[in-house]
Formats: structure tokens, sequence, C-alpha cells
């Protein structure tokens, strides 16, 4: 073996994932974190790919030159408070992409044709015809408009949804709405019946989706909305307010993926609401596979000396 080490840190289908960096990097020395790391095997570390690393894990490998985040986000790699100053690479692929997509316009139109009501009417035998908006008279505003909203915003466009989109600085898409920064998200907000929200978890993302938000999209067009739709991360949500929100009908729904502590309490409110639909933080898993040959693609080229693609700017947080 000549190749350098790489060290696997991976949540879920370790031995899987073990193999297939095995097949991709048959080169390289490949060790998962789960079956011990001896002082020499830890000196040779050059590679780390990792999903939320022990805190000082990554400062403890002398020879580490960059580290693979299993996910698309990486605030669990920044929880580390001592991780080393080396460059951060995110999940990028089309596998983990149109998963997201797909979970996305499954929620808008669960919401959009008032599935989880027909699911209850036919448990109680009920014809129960009721009022139908079209997708072309309802708006739905992505707020983090990168990688996975603008995927899922190129989706839902031929469904006929009309759409915004959100971010920190303004993108170019045909057919979408395009607002950005805070100066402009409240008009964002106004005309948005399904809310979808994309955005990493950052210091300026943390509670963001609150009551007072909920309070400003567009309100009383359609007993379906307004909805919020969040698979981006569950610390930027206030699960008090969404409760309190889907009580008052500040909001009519919700689906989400994401919370502030996972897996979601069993006492948390949350499980009670009929027009929130749950999922366990698996709108776009990494598969095991794809993953192995993003880090292996990249680890190749960085050794033929070409840069590294999707590598985190630190100072943004994401
Ligand atoms: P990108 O970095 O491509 O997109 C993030 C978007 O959010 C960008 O448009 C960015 O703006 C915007 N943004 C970030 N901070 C702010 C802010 N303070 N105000 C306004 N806009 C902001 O990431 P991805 O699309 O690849 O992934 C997004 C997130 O989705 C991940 O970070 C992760 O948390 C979550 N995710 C969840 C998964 C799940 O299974 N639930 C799976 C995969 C990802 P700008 O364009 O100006 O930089
Ligand atoms: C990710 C995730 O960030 O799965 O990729 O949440």
């Amino acid at each position: 073996m000549s190749g350098k080490t790489v060290l696997l840190d991976l949540k879920h289908e370790r031995q899987r994932k073990f193999e297939l960096f095995r097949q991709c990097l048959p080169d390289h020395e490949i060790i998962d974190i789960e079956t011990g790391l001896s002082d020499a095997q830890r000196d040779r570390v050059a590679y780390a790919a990792v999903w939320a690393p022990e805190p000082g894990l990554l400062a403890g490998l002398p020879s580490l030159e960059v580290i693979f985040s299993s996910g698309a986000g990486v605030d669990h790699v920044f929880a580390d408070p001592h991780l080393p100053d080396k460059p951060l690479v995110r999940f990028v692929d089309p596998d983990l992409t149109g998963r997201m997509v797909e979970w996305v316009v499954l929620q808008c139109l669960i919401h959009l044709r008032q599935q989880r009501r027909y699911d209850a009417s036919q448990r109680a035998r009920k014809w129960d015809e009721a009022f139908q908006p079209a997708a072309h008279e309802v708006t739905v505003g992505i707020m983090g408009f990168g990688e996975l909203g603008q995927a899922a915003a190129s989706a839902l466009l031929p469904l006929g949804f009309q759409l915004r989109g959100w971010s920190r600085s303004k993108k170019v898409m045909e057919g979408v709405e395009i607002f950005g920064g805070k100066d402009e998200l409240d008009g964002f907000l106004g005309g948005t019946d399904f809310l979808v929200s994309l955005l990493p978890y950052t210091t300026e993302t943390h509670g963001v989706l609150n009551r007072d938000l909920f309070s400003k999209l567009r309100h009383g067009r359609f007993d379906i909305g307004p909805v919020l739709i969040n698979a981006g991360r569950g610390k930027s949500q206030v699960e008090e307010d969404i409760a309190e929100a889907l009580r008052d009908g500040t909001l009519a729904g919700a689906s989400l993926d994401v919370f502030e502590t996972e897996p979601l309490p069993q006492d948390s409110a949350l499980w009670d609401f009929d027009n929130l639909i749950i999922t366990p933080h698996n709108a776009a898993v990494s598969d095991a596979g794809a993953l192995a040959h993003y880090v292996a693609r990249q680890i190749r080229n960085y050794e033929a000396g070409q840069p590294l693609e999707n590598v985190v700017d630190r100072s943004r947080g994401y």
C-alpha cells in the first residue's frame, strides 16, 4: 500500500462504508475510528471523512491535510472547538440533491393537495370534498437558495408553483422571484404561502424560524397556508413557536425533517399535530457509495495537484 491514510468517523452503515472506501481507494490505508487508532496510525492520517467528530479528535492528527464532511452541512464539524485550520470539504452530490428534491416536492404536494385531511376523512369513511387551489395559485418561498434550494425550485417550477428564493447574495433563476439579505426578507415572506427552509445552521440562522417570522407569511388566501417546510437544520427553528403557531392558525401546516434535539424527544408537543409531518432527518441521506466515490475523486484530484472542490468558507460558517 503506497497511498496515504484515510480515517473514517461516519454514522450508519460503517462496515459498508469502510468496504466502499477500500474499493474506491485501493492504494490508501482506510481506518474506521470504531476499530481503534494506534499512535502510529494516528500520526499518519492525512484525510478524515467525518460526520460529527469527537471534539479534539482532528486536532490530534499531526499529518492531517483535508477534512471531508459526510454531509452537505458542516455545523456538526464546526461544533468541535478545537477544529484544526485545514481545508473542510462538504458533500455536494447529485444523489443527495435528488433525494432532497424528492422530499421537498413531496411535502409541497402533500400540503397543496391536503393529503393529511383526506387520510383522516378516509379513516372516518367520510366523503369530504374541500376547495382545492391549484399549484399555480400558490407561492413557494425557498429560504437558503444554494445547491439544494435551487434544485428544489427547478423541480417545483414545472408543476406550476410560483417560486421565490431568498439567500444572502442574490441569485438568478428564470421563473423565480429573487430576494437577498435581511432587508428583503420581509418582502420575501409577505408573498410566500409555503416556506421551505434549506438554510445551513450558523450563528446567523439560529432560531430564525420563529413566531415573528411566521406572522409575516402570507395569510388569509387559502385554508391550506401558510405552511413551514424545514429540512435545513433543527436549531434554526423554535419548536415552541411552531407548536403555538399550529395551534392558533398562524401556520396551517408544517413538515419537519430536522429538530432542535435529535432524535425528537418522546415528550415533544410536535408529535401530536395532525397537519405536521415528521421525518427523521432523512430528507437527503448521504448514500454510502456516492460518498466514497466523491471523497476518493477529490483525494485523487488533490494528490494530482488539482484544487479541492466545495471547500467551506470558514468566515461564512457554511
Ligand atoms: P449551500 O451552501 O449550497 O446553500 C446554502 C444557502 O443558504 C445559500 O443560498 C446561502 O446564501 C444561504 N444562506 C446561508 N446563510 C444565510 C443567511 N444568514 N441569510 C440568508 N441566506 C443564507 O448549501 P446546500 O444547499 O448544499 O445545503 C443547505 C443545508 O441543507 C445544509 O447546510 C444542511 O444544513 C441541510 N441539509 C439537510 C439534509 C437533510 O437530510 N435534512 C441533507 C443535506 C443538507 P448564499 O448563496 O448567498 O451563500
Ligand atoms: C447533511 C445532512 O448535511 O444529512 O447532509 O443533514
